[in-house]
């Protein structure tokens, strides 16, 4: 359409009435809240969460609008952990073991080849020993969601060579999440761990500040951690997940009947995100290695054994108490260490 002066003022006419309508959209929601978190955009959990903020706004009838900000752009996770702290962002999802830097016994669920598989993980997180880092988390003065979400089990990667054994993390540059569990084990198996937030983590990689890192496959993948990394040793050398946070006065803000929606949906669509992680977990090794990563599976009796000669299971012990590593041996089924 050519522009002339007629057009041109009806469409300028036009603008305060779209923008108004675009701003009263914004505007009906009483509750305008932020979401943050540190994966890609294609990760299940992304995908997940975007489901559960458009089922909130709807059976809300507009009042809360939750935007999602992926990938780290508000912040890397330590700095968010302070915003949600203070309500600079409202809602946040961390694991347990970066938590830990606030609520020491958090990292519990991230202890080392303490988790089989999957059998174990979820009557473990959504039982005893869920609660019980729940309450740890509430005592810090936050909200969790009472369904983790899920990272999945680590596995090791590497520009250098394969893992087979305990003894080739010797001297390792590996970087670990900023957590005092992650930069223990690694340091028990004699590795170089650096403590790297996950924004900085492929340019460490790419430049060679480190060698290696440890994530499940669905971040491999979606981060494209393969087009730096070139050896896939699957470890399994822990579970992870991730609790969805929430800041206090803005959650007791919003009243009791918007709160149960709000947790409703985030809590459905966590079990969603897990069965989504679950398969691709399942499909994923084969894009690696068709991305041209070089896998093995090693043995890792002796990663096991490595770590308790360390000390390293008698030292977390201790950190976290009696109880609660009663409460972790109950729920794996095992006595570790
Ligand atoms: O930082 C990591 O490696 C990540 C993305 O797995 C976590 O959030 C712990």
């Amino acid at each position: 359409m050519r522009m002339n002066r007629r057009t041109l003022m009806l469409g300028a006419a036009a603008l305060p009435l779209v923008s108004t309508i675009r701003h009263a959209g914004a505007q009906a929601a009483e509750f305008n809240y932020k979401y943050a978190n540190n994966l890609p955009l294609t990760h299940p959990m992304n995908v997940r969460a975007q489901e559960a903020v458009d089922n909130i706004r709807e059976e809300t009838g507009g009042r809360v609008a939750i935007q999602i900000f992926p990938s780290n752009q508000l912040g890397a996770d330590t700095d968010m952990l302070s915003q949600v702290r203070s309500g600079g962002v409202e809602f946040f999802t961390l694991s347990p073991l970066i938590l830990s830097t606030l609520v020491a016994n958090a990292s519990i669920s991230g202890i080392g080849f303490a988790f089989p598989g999957y059998d174990q993980v979820w009557p473990a997180m959504d039982g005893e020993l869920g609660a019980y880092v729940r309450g740890e988390i509430e005592k810090s003065n936050l909200v969790v969601m009472e369904n983790i979400w899920d990272n999945g089990f680590r596995q090791i990667t590497s520009s250098v060579g394969p893992i087979n054994t305990a003894d080739d993390l010797k001297g390792f540059k590996i970087r670990v999440p900023v957590s005092p569990l992650w930069t223990s084990m690694f340091s028990a198996f004699e590795s170089a761990p650096a403590s790297i937030n996950f924004a900085e983590v492929y340019s460490a990689l790419q430049t060679g500040i480190v060698d290696g890192q440890e994530n499940p496959l669905a971040i491999i993948s979606t981060a494209k951690l393969y087009e730096v990394q070139k050896y896939l040793s699957f470890t399994n050398h822990m579970w992870d997940g991730f609790w969805f946070l929430a800041n206090k006065r803005a959650w007791e803000r919003m009243p009791e009947d918007v709160r149960e929606i709000v947790a409703k949906n985030i809590n459905e669509a966590a079990v969603k995100e897990r069965e989504d992680v679950a398969a691709l977990n399942a499909t994923v090794r084969g894009e690696l290695e068709g991305h041209g990563m070089i896998v093995n599976e090693p043995d890792t009796s002796t990663f096991r054994q490595k770590l308790a000669d360390a000390g390293f299971y008698a030292e977390w012990k201790k950190n976290y108490g009696d109880d609660a590593w009663a409460i972790l041996e109950k729920a794996v089924g095992s006595s570790l260490g």
